[in-house]
């Protein structure tokens, strides 16, 4: 009897991106990995839920007046902290970075690259490590949060990336329609789709003011995008992101059979939405603001690994990969 050699096993990757082929693929993995309450019924056939009033008024005042320290003329000046972006075009603030850390960790991130730094930069941070809470770092961590976060992804989680994003009034220019899934697969290294992001209004956003769209149910495929970037890309895509983003046909074949929604409500009410829901924001023409915390959330199994489609790293307070701790869990 001849011996037929078996077929050497090629590993199977679902979440094959920044290829030639850009298409719309089925995503293998679950979306909810555990039961849910009620509460946050449609989380798992829509990719996204708000709930109401989750954070009471006096943190949402607290955050907003520490968030002013970052968005005073005299910080703007300061435009080499790579933690701030701003927006491609004017020096208005866009993006606020690892904002669930404490103040002295983000001084510990701009120490790694001294030289870089002005004075009036380091005695701008100095200022802020003299009192070290930060009423972001500790809403982005509580249990107000992490309990709904733990009960979809079923495990121990941690913080993979926050942010304030500031839309700001008459200024603030959006987002593209992306899956931050791709990008953190892509340049990341984060194995599956088993992560999330809460999103806490610190304002009120409507359709005016840049709230972000869904499309929902877009969780459950997965568009692998064309063209692969040249290094340090984040350093751009943050402002304005050009790899990474489905084709139009594709977006359009989606949204025509699902339809796309606006992700409105309150101050203090919370959005979660999975990492690999198609979503974009409109630039905000109000006069209002619309300051958002952005916190995703990896599963503890599920830490980053080397990127899958990127030649390098991106920067700890984009990806989190070495200061992470576990949110507690509560029983
Ligand atoms: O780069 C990131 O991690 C996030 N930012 C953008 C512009 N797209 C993907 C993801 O949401
Ligand atoms: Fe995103």
């Amino acid at each position: 009897q001849g011996y037929t050699p078996a077929e050497p096993q090629v590993p199977f990757e679902p979440y094959r991106t920044r290829c030639e082929d850009a298409e719309v693929a089925v995503r293998p993995d679950p979306t909810v990995w555990g039961p849910v309450s009620s509460e946050l019924g449609t989380f798992d056939e829509q990719g996204c839920c708000v709930l109401r009033n989750v954070v009471p008024p006096e943190r949402i005042e607290a955050c907003r007046k520490y968030l002013a320290t970052f968005t005073s003329e005299e910080q703007l000046k300061v435009t080499d902290n790579c933690r701030l972006v701003t927006e491609a075009n004017s020096s208005v603030l866009r993006s606020v970075f690892a904002v669930h850390e404490a103040a002295s960790a983000n001084l510990a991130i701009v120490c790694n690259a001294p030289l870089h730094f002005c004075r009036t930069c380091l005695e701008w941070l100095a200022g802020f490590c003299e009192d070290d809470g930060s009423p972001l770092a500790e809403l982005a961590r509580s249990d107000l949060i992490t309990r709904h976060v733990q009960q979809i992804l079923a495990d121990d989680v941690y913080v993979h990336q926050s942010r304030v994003n500031l839309q700001a009034p008459f200024k603030g220019t959006g987002f593209s329609w992306h899956s931050d899934f791709e990008t953190w697969h892509a340049e990341d290294g984060m194995p599956k789709p088993r992560s999330l992001s809460a999103v806490i209004f610190l304002d009120k956003n409507a359709e005016h003011n840049g709230a972000l769209m869904v499309i929902p149910g877009s969780h459950k495929s997965f568009l692998r995008c064309s063209g692969r970037q040249k290094n340090a890309n984040w350093e751009k895509s943050l402002q304005s992101q050009v790899y990474g983003t489905p084709s139009e046909d594709h977006i359009r074949q989606l949204a025509e059979k699902q339809g796309i929604k606006h992700c409105v409500g309150e101050a203090g009410d919370v959005l979660f939405f999975d990492s690999n829901l198609l979503h974009a924001s409109s630039g905000n023409r109000s006069p209002f603001s619309r300051r958002n915390l952005f916190v995703a959330f990896n599963s503890w199994t599920n830490r980053l690994q080397a990127p899958f489609y990127a030649e390098e790293k991106r920067p700890e307070h984009v990806a989190h990969r070495e200061r992470i701790t576990r949110c507690d869990r509560t029983p």
